[in-house]
């Protein structure tokens, strides 16, 4: 095992002076520690110093024992002057130095026999809850108390889950010559109907929080013909749902050229290709969570709306066409399917203005569900201008407050479609999360807007 560097970027005036002398300027990372530095070779009677947070604390009559933490890494101190130990509290920073012993009693194989302790960042009153509780506080409790949460070990797995699951996509959709972009979320008029925006005032005008990169993704196709965006959607949902935000972390795609099949196709591979990277990278903490090992068949199944409404007609649940599917419906059909599946072929009053007609009927669109829940929508654009400004009135738009957009569609827009995908709803899906809070950082919803 080597240890042998120490990896604190900060100069802080209440950090041990033994310790602040070697703070320097390497950011290499060994097993795991972040905050430990070990003088030459890890050794029983090597100097060792250490900083983290108090996890527990041991007293017997000679001897105590004081577990810290560095980077989820469990490191044993061993204490036997009670003056050092009086000020040590669970939670508080500390620093502390001595010598190394190694011992296949403490975590890690070694543990530090303590003689200098002082105390960096001292905890001010108990926490609401221990955040290695088996009993899990309410979630109200939870997300009041968000940072300390985050220190739960689900939650450091989970969100390290998470960063592996972007990078992933990003890597993928990289790989396939895509540009990744970012485009404004402050926005002067709708892109997915009125209903559900966010206003707010821009100077003197009405402006709004975007619902979604919509209308900028598909502009840069002329440009650019392949982008993709990972940023914040905001929907402002009624809905007090265990899948609704209103700001949420949506993957947005888009390319010139690719047609429904195609982008079908692109997510099949991307869903395949992120779920076989993250349980490479990070299967301890999938199994530790106890993540659901979601098989894949060769290809994601398809079926269109008609297809469905079929379905559910044999099964006691009468659709007309043109309705929307309802919970109860997708729930049914999704538990028929018990996996991913795409539904195509939307009827045309459930797409929005800029969705691709097939016929008179239905378009050119697809959904990706996983059992009943929708992971992603999209499908081929309308690139016609005369088309999509019929469409916008059709839908009670005000075809002036599009206006900006339309121009790039009169100087060769290139035929493209695209889709958006929710990455909350991904992760609950790999996760096995009941609730989309528990995989937002800080999550917003109807009764939410802090912290
Ligand atoms: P749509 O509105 O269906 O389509 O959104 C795409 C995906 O984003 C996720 N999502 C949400 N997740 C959590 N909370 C919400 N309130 C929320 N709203 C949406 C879902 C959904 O499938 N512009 C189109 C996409 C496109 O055609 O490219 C759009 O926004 O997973």
């Amino acid at each position: 095992m080597i240890i042998d560097e120490i990896l604190r970027p900060t100069n802080h005036s209440t950090v041990p002076e033994t310790i602040n002398k070697f703070i320097k300027i390497s950011f290499k990372i060994h097993n795991g520690f972040k905050l430990l530095k070990v003088y030459g070779k890890v050794e029983d009677g090597a100097k060792a110093e250490i900083m983290g947070w108090v996890l527990s604390i041991r007293e017997q009559k000679t001897v105590s024992f004081v577990i810290i933490v560095d980077n989820r890494k469990q490191v044993q101190l061993v204490i036997n002057n009670t003056k050092l130990l009086k000020h040590i509290r669970q939670n508080s920073v500390i620093g502390a130095s001595g010598t190394l012993k190694k011992t296949s009693k403490a975590p890690g194989g070694f543990e530090i026999h303590v003689n200098e302790v002082r105390v960096i960042s001292k905890v001010k009153k108990d926490p609401p809850f221990n955040i290695m509780t088996k009993d899990l506080p309410s979630i109200d409790l939870r997300l009041d108390n968000r940072a300390l949460d985050l220190r739960r070990p689900y939650n450091l797995d989970l969100f390290t889950i998470r960063a592996a699951l972007i990078r992933s996509i990003r890597e993928y959709l990289y790989s396939k010559g895509f540009l990744e972009v970012n485009t404004p979320k402050i926005i002067a008029s709708a892109s997915e109907g009125g209903a559900a925006l966010f206003p707010l005032m821009y100077y003197d005008k009405q402006a709004f929080l975007a619902q979604s990169p919509q209308l900028y993704k598909e502009e840069l196709t002329m440009p650019f013909e392949r982008v993709f965006e990972i940023g914040p959607i905001f929907r402002a949902e009624p809905s007090r749902t265990l899948k609704h935000l209103s700001e949420s972390v949506s993957l947005d795609v888009e390319a010139a050229f690719f047609t429904n099949d195609d982008l079908m196709n692109l997510i099949d591979g991307l869903v395949r290709n992120s779920l076989s990277d993250i349980w490479k990278s990070s299967s301890d903490l999938l199994v530790r969570i106890k993540a659901p090992k979601l098989g894949l068949p060769e290809r994601l199944s398809r079926f269109t709306y008609g297809q469905i409404i079929d379905w559910l007609g044999k099964n006691d649940r009468k659709i007309n066409f043109g309705d929307d599917l309802g919970q109860k419906d997708l729930e049914l059909f999704g538990s028929h399917v018990n996996d991913f599946y795409f539904i195509t072929e939307w009827p045309i009053k459930l797409k929005p203005f800029y969705i691709q007609p097939k016929d008179n009927e239905v378009t050119f669109s697809f959904d990706l569900m996983y059992r009943e829940l929708e992971l992603s929508s999209g499908g081929e654009r309308v690139h016609d201008p005369s088309i999509l400004r019929k469409n916008l009135k059709a839908a009670g738009l005000p075809v002036k407050s599009f206006r900006h957009h339309l121009i790039p569609y009169y100087y060769g827009m290139p035929p493209h479609g695209g889709f958006g995908m929710g990455v909350e709803r991904l992760l609950m899906t790999i996760t096995g999360a009941d609730n989309i809070r528990e995989v937002s950082l800080y999550p917003r919803d109807v009764r939410r807007l802090s912290p």
